[in-house]
């Protein structure tokens, strides 16, 4: 029988964590979450001791996010960008590593934002292909592993789909790589939201709950039966965790272009994701 993990992206609360808020693993715990998904980028080398500890003493797993910022290019045609992306997740991995996380996800098999006009070359599959097997080989010494997330065309041209996810897996070939799904994402691109998630089988390292608007899981048009009924069909064992922006000043806004309230307030939000992620685990006995 497969058991799901319940999570939270600190999005839904701040771009940074830091001593003033780091409570809010308080919050979360209190509420019944499992874990949450830590913005590696925006967090300091010298406060990884600090969160690490706080985690640890609530028992909450904490998974890394970091795609690559626009500055850091791996799939440039110019070898010293390819490079300089290279050494930036491993700084990421590092990090992960302090703070006692072991999975790293995100968008780094491109940078989100860049456009050439085009579709995605060979050569710049295969760049992105030998910059993450490099990044895969160095994570594996820390137990870490990598989650490619399918991110949809309007944040990059590299993979929109869990089929493109797939393949870039296979030319990487090593096992601490595996995906990251997103039901945002997949809303956009997929055409079956049940029969994509099936056909990653067994590479699903970790799973986002976004709701069609990236608001509450349960108050869109995602078919939320669908999405549950593949995770328990393909025996999915791993974190669950709701994605959503209600702190519009972080960073990433113009990347994921949420410019309006989604939800009237992160404690809203997570109060009534949380009970809405555990109602479908429950109807498809994952808890
Ligand atoms: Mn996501």
């Amino acid at each position: 029988m497969n058991r799901i993990k319940i999570g939270i992206h600190q999005h839904v609360f701040t771009s940074k964590l830091n001593s003033e808020n780091l409570h809010i693993f308080d919050f979360i715990k209190e509420i019944g979450f499992d874990s949450m998904d830590v913005n590696l980028r925006n967090t300091d080398f010298d406060f990884t001791g600090q969160m690490r500890k706080k985690a640890e003493s609530l028992n909450l797993i904490l998974t890394g996010g970091g795609s690559l910022p626009k500055t850091k290019e791996i799939i440039s045609q110019d070898n010293q960008k390819r490079v300089e992306a290279v050494e930036y997740m491993k700084e990421l991995v590092r990090k992960a590593f302090e703070i006692g996380i072991t999975l790293y996800h995100g968008l780094f098999y491109a940078t989100a934002g860049i456009f050439t006009g085009k579709g995605p070359t060979k050569e710049e599959f295969d760049y992105a292909v030998t910059g993450l097997k490099e990044v895969a080989n160095y994570a594996k010494k820390y137990g870490i592993s990598l989650c490619l997330e399918p991110a949809n065309r309007y944040e990059n041209y590299m993979i929109n789909l869990v089929s493109d996810s797939l393949k870039m897996l296979d030319a990487i070939d090593e096992p601490n790589v595996g995906l990251l799904l997103d039901s945002y994402h997949m809303n956009i691109e997929e055409k079956d939201m049940y029969k994509s998630i099936v056909s990653a089988k067994g590479r699903i390292f970790h799973f986002h709950v976004n709701e069609n608007d990236r608001g509450i899981p349960g108050t869109g048009h995602i078919p939320w039966d669908d999405v549950f009924r593949a995770l328990k069909d393909v025996d999915y064992n791993g974190i669950v965790a709701v994605e959503s922006f209600v702190d519009n000043t972080i960073d990433i806004a113009s990347v994921v272009a949420v410019w309006r309230r989604l939800a009237p307030d992160a404690d809203t939000l997570s109060r009534q994701s949380y009970k809405f992620i555990k109602k479908m685990a429950e109807k498809y006995s994952m808890m």
